[in-house]
């Protein structure tokens, strides 16, 4: 009774761990700071930083949050500041200092945009793995790893630890090391 009721706690645990472990890959969601400043001045375009990132690397089906980092407000528009295509894929309207813009990016592509306010703020989105051509340096490259298969990628890691894990306790079990 007791070896069996020592087992499951086993199983439980390693599944639990296993989950935490792995979750936040699966939930990936991407965060852009509309900068402090970048209202006031044209500081963030010597930076590119005016949207930080600047180039944000999502995986499709992907949530983007900007977040009004500033005291002034801002807007995420779609396109360019010249082109015929201003706000033709998403635009947020004024965003006030404090508040938050999302758009889930579900079609591969690059996607500019910038603030109507402030058309010196300018920044990109590029869905799906052929992000290597335009990437910046401060993405971290694991990241995008984790967002371009997130699903699968979980999964087969889960399942991988519980079946290390496995083999490890049966083994120990039966060499008597571990005594369930
Ligand atoms: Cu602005």
């Amino acid at each position: 009774m007791k070896s069996k009721l020592i087992g499951s706690l086993f199983v439980v645990l390693t599944l639990v761990v296993g989950i935490m472990a792995f979750a936040p890959s699966a939930f990936a969601d991407t965060s852009v700071s509309m900068t402090k400043g970048s209202s006031s001045g044209q500081a963030c375009v010597a930076a590119s930083n005016c949207f930080d990132p600047a180039n944000a690397q999502v995986a499709p089906g992907d949530t983007v949050t900007w977040t009004n980092d500033d005291t002034a407000s801002h807007t995420v528009t779609s396109g360019n500041p010249n082109d015929n295509q201003t706000g033709t894929v998403f635009d947020s309207s004024l965003v006030k200092a404090g508040g938050t813009f999302a758009f889930k990016f579900t079609d591969a592509g690059t996607y500019n945009y910038f603030c109507q306010v402030h058309p010196w703020m300018t920044g990109m989105v590029t869905v799906g793995a052929a992000s290597g051509e335009t990437g910046t340096p401060s993405t971290p490259p694991a990241t995008t790893d984790n967002n371009a298969v997130p699903e699968f990628g979980s999964i087969a890691s889960l399942i991988l630890v519980i079946a290390i894990v496995s083999v490890v306790a049966v083994t120990a079990k039966t060499r008597g090391f571990l005594k369930l």
